[in-house]
């Protein structure tokens, strides 16, 4: 399905007054502090932020999946659904795939239809943390850090080919997420985990083209119950350090222990240029990977804090970011969650491009933390909304997107079009 540009248009006629009144407002307010509002709603409308192919169906638990019906039930619809996003909100311009689930028949074909769309494809993933049908040895303990060096080879020859489908669809990334771990204390040697793990990742590190990066996930939990071999962004900077300088840490929100400051993690990778890609989602418990900002806006903005201080300050060439959302939606329609995920990306990235830097560094270094605090959550606290809508809207998107994918009953003709039943690959 195709959103033919009238609807946006109408419908972002239909909001102009109300949208207009509301970005004077604020517009006077920046102005007011000295802030140049259309370079920032020129920082806004560049943000693109990749929608993984596997994030379009429904998620579930180990206790149940429930589909509301309409999911795409191939490569070509996961597109379009990306597609249908970023016409949306024109944020959403690349698709990250997922091989073996995501593997085209004819390349040219898929990427004719993603360009039709204005998508690029994003990083290309490998999945050792499932056995495929036919597969010759299994994963069952472990890929990549595996004891035995034929599971390794398998391992290894599954990324380079990942690598290859990459190549063949113009993306320009791996990120490889381990989920080799142990279970029970005693079941692994630490030591030899890790170093087969660097010996086989850079095997796949020495096959990538010279214009490609690698990104290094981390994760300290699941599958893994008592240990995993890549559990933090330490094991991680370590593993790219050691790798080469096209390899990078990938900081996913939801891989971290409660209350990690994981402001700081992205502070002290930025600043030794590690930093390659970020996995947006948010969770109350682990890696529950609910809506971007459904539970810490706060620890999301001041993440986007650091990442703009990062951006600005970038003494140590940090190349510029991958950014993705990684997210699973059990029990909202997908599509509608992506939206709700872009849009508080966009909110929290508003807020960091508003910080007083200068005003910062003077109450830090004036040791006044009653007003390096309150600098914060005042610009917390401000309504950026209609910064947002207003870059939107100049990239021809959706004022409210959400609202008009609900006027125009959009997952109400995904189901008459490809029926209740569909069930979309992924977790
Ligand atoms: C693992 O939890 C993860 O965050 C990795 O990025 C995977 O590739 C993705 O989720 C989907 O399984
Ligand atoms: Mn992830």
């Amino acid at each position: 399905m195709k959103l033919e540009r009238e609807l946006i248009f109408t419908h972002n006629e239909k909001n102009g007054k109300k949208h207009g009144d509301q970005f004077q407002q604020l517009t006077d307010r920046l102005t007011g502090k000295g802030l140049s509002v259309e370079q920032i709603i020129k920082d806004l409308g560049a943000l693109q932020i990749a929608i993984p192919s596997w994030a379009l169906g429904t998620g579930g638990t180990r206790f149940g999946r429930f589909p509301g019906g309409g999911e795409p039930g191939s490569l070509e619809e996961k597109i379009e659904d990306v597609g249908l996003l970023h016409s949306l909100n024109r944020s959403s311009g690349a698709i990250s795939l997922h091989i073996p689930w995501d593997i085209p028949d004819d390349y040219q074909d898929i990427r004719n239809l993603a360009s039709s769309f204005g998508l690029k494809f994003d990083a290309v993933n490998s999945n050792t943390f499932q056995d495929q049908p036919g597969q010759e040895h299994s994963y069952k303990f472990g890929s990549l850090c595996h004891a035995d060096p034929h599971v390794r080879k398998q391992a290894i020859a599954h990324n380079k080919e990942v690598i290859d489908h990459g190549i063949k669809l113009g993306s320009e990334s791996i990120t490889v997420w381990l989920a080799d771990g142990s279970s029970y204390p005693g079941q692994h040697n630490f030591r030899k985990a890790l170093l087969r793990s660097l010996d086989s990742l850079s095997e796949i590190y020495q096959y990538l083209p010279e214009n490609w990066k690698m990104f290094v996930e981390y994760k300290p939990f699941e599958p893994g119950f008592y240990s995993m071999v890549i559990p933090d962004w330490g094991t991680s900077y370590y593993l790219s350090t050691q790798l080469g300088p096209n390899a990078y840490s990938l900081v996913d929100l939801g891989h971290h222990l409660p209350n990690t400051n994981i402001e700081q993690v992205v502070a002290t990778l930025m600043m030794t240029g590690k930093l390659g890609g970020f996995h947006f989602n948010d969770s109350k418990f682990a890696d529950d990977d609910l809506t971007v900002g459904a539970i810490k806006p706060y620890q999301l903005f001041l993440i986007f804090n650091e990442l703009v201080y990062g951006m600005h300050n970038n003494e140590s060439n940090n190349p510029s970011l991958a950014w993705m959302i990684d997210a699973s939606h059990n029990i909202k329609d997908p599509l509608e969650d992506l939206l709700q995920s872009v849009e508080a990306i966009k909110i929290a990235y508003a807020q960091a491009l508003i910080v007083n830097r200068e005003l910062l560094e003077d109450y830090r270094d004036g040791h006044d933390v009653v007003m390096a605090q309150e600098l914060l959550q005042d610009v917390f606290r401000t309504d950026v909304r209609p910064l947002v809508a207003e870059s939107r809207i100049r990239e021809n998107a959706a004022f409210d997107p959400v609202g008009l994918y609900r006027e125009l009953q959009i997952r109400k003709r995904l189901i008459g079009e490809r029926g209740k039943k569909t069930i979309a690959t992924g977790l």
